[in-house]
């Protein structure tokens, strides 16, 4: 059997990340692949409550470093409750955001300290990594726009477009420093040039 592969999805706001996981997903399943879909900050009872909190309007002035550590407190637990247990049973884990997003966000979006960043994914990752991750680009303006569409701004959508700009470059950056794990796909087109493109990358890489 072909090792189980932990797939994350990343991008700013609005680009698709959800859309795109149903079409993953009915890939997955078509090819008759056992996975877990997940998400952060989230995934256990305890992680969406410190989502709740996160996104929410009753913590909204929290400080950047407690945002940063309950981020990480979120994902020690996903890792132990969810994501470990289901790769050593065999399962693929599918899930929406991971440890990029906190470089993207709190490391470019709030300008922490890369290295505190670097420290606490070492101590709570441990030796896991994302096999694949799959960036959904586009203009901030693009995802604004789309998102914008559907729902009230969550405590991060109420950033202003600077804090988004900083947010899309870090993503940007590290996809350029590890091309071979984190694949950029225009998620400016239409979804079925976006899905195109993520077809032909999950084919290639993983069948
Ligand atoms: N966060 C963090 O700061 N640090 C961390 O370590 C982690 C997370 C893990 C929650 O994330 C917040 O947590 C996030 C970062 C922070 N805040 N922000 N911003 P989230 O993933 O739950 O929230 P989100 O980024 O706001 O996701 P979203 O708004 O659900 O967007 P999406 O999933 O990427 O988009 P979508 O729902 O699939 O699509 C939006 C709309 O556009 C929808 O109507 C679609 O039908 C439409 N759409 C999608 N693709 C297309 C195309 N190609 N063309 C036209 N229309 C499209």
């Amino acid at each position: 059997m072909t090792k189980p592969l932990f797939i994350t999805l990343e991008g700013t706001e609005g680009v698709g990340k959800t859309s795109n996981m149903e079409f993953i997903k009915s890939m997955l399943n078509d090819k008759g692949i056992d996975f877990v879909e997940t998400r952060e900050p989230g995934g256990t009872p305890l992680g969406e409550t410190l989502r709740a909190m996160l996104l929410g309007e009753d913590f909204k002035g929290m400080s950047d470093d407690s945002e940063l550590m309950l981020m990480f407190a979120a994902r020690a637990e996903h890792i132990e409750q969810v994501i470990k247990p289901a790769l050593e049973k065999g399962q693929w884990v599918l899930c929406d955001r991971f440890t990029d997003a906190t470089y993207a966000y709190q490391g470019g979006g709030r300008q922490l300290n890369i290295k505190r960043i670097e420290g606490l994914e070492n101590w709570v990752l441990g030796d896991l990594r994302p096999d694949l991750t799959l960036l959904l680009d586009a203009p901030i303006s693009v995802g604004r726009e789309r998102a914008g569409k559907r729902s009230t701004p969550d405590r991060f959508e109420q950033e202003r477009d600077g804090f988004f700009n900083r947010v899309r470059d870090t993503y940007l950056s590290r996809a350029k420093a590890e091309p071979n794990r984190i694949k950029v796909i225009d998620a400016s087109g239409d979804l079925n040039s976006v899905q195109q493109h993520i077809s032909s990358i999950i084919n290639k890489i993983i069948f």
